[in-house]
């Protein structure tokens, strides 16, 4: 059983991953055996992530790239495959959202939320999969959202890009599976990171943040997520244990999607 959840000799790529989800999903694939590369916007916080793989005693190899930029992207695989080996894994996590409601927000804002949350992953597994062809196997990972399945006020771009990142993972395991390429997704519930940082943000008068209140009410594990609660699926998806789960979004939520939420 151990052996079929082992990534021991397999390069691993998490896109945004100085910290966050990615940093988690990075190191618990780091503790299955791969070898681990990430990137970030800015050296800064390149160097920032690897102070804190290298504080969990993992080796990871960074390096600068938007995941937006298509050249940049071609040329960090071409140059992780030269350095580190060819990526058998790819989570596709580099991801913003913006708050803002819809007939406020203009064409420019909707396209750059799109540009990073979905045109980003299809970049990114697109500079990867042929690699994957020649090796015969290859394992991509999509970070979803509550919001591919879920609407609310105010994130109409990022739930249009999660919605379409859903249905990329499919196109992808529909076009490549026959290569042994596995695509999913993981679909996380609220989870505690920077990105959620305002809307658990206290008020004046100490008390919770009513979005934190409406989320707990929501979720019948009754709390956040952590992003070490995302590790064991992510382990399971980037591993021969999932070799036949193919085009599924995998949703750790804490049971949101399966609750109609507490009553007031
Ligand atoms: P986060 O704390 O905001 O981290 C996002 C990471 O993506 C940061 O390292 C950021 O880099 C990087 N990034 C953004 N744009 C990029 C670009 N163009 N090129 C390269 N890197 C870029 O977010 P998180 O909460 O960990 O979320 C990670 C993923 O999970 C996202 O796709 C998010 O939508 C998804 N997600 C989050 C939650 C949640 O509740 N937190 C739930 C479901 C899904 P910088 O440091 O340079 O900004
Ligand atoms: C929001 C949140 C969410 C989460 C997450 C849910 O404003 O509703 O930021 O969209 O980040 O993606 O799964």
């Amino acid at each position: 059983m151990k052996n079929q959840f082992s990534l021991e000799g397999k390069v691993a790529l998490i896109t945004g991953a100085s910290y966050g989800i990615g940093f988690a999903i990075a190191s618990s694939l780091a503790n299955a055996g791969a070898t681990i590369v990430f990137n970030d916007l800015k050296q800064e916080f390149v160097d920032k992530g690897l102070a804190a793989y290298k504080a969990e005693g993992i080796k990871a190899h960074g390096y600068v790239c938007d995941v937006t930029d298509e050249a940049g992207v071609n040329a960090m695989v071409a140059q992780i495959e030269k350095e580190v080996g060819v990526i058998d894994i790819l989570v596709n996590n580099a991801g913003i959202i913006k708050r803002i409601p819809m007939v406020e927000m203009s064409a420019a804002e909707f396209r750059q939320v799109i540009d990073v949350d979905l045109n980003a992953p299809f970049i990114v597994s697109k500079a990867v999969i042929p690699s994957m062809i020649k090796k015969g196997a290859g394992k991509i990972i999509n970070i979803c959202s509550m919001m591919s399945e879920l609407g609310r006020e105010t994130v109409s771009a990022y739930a249009a890009a999660k919605g379409g990142l859903k249905m990329l993972t499919r196109n992808i395991a529909s076009e490549y599976g026959e290569f042994n390429i596995q695509c999913n997704g993981i679909g996380p519930g609220y989870i505690a990171t920077p990105q959620t940082a305002p809307l658990r943000e206290k008020q004046a008068d100490g008390s919770r943040h009513p979005f934190d209140s409406f989320i707990i009410a929501k979720t019948p594990a009754a709390r956040w997520g952590n992003p070490e609660d995302l590790a064991g699926p992510a382990v399971f998806l980037a591993s021969n244990a999932s070799d036949f789960v193919n085009g599924h979004v995998l949703y750790v939520d804490g049971g949101i999607l399966a609750y109609i939420g507490k009553q007031p």
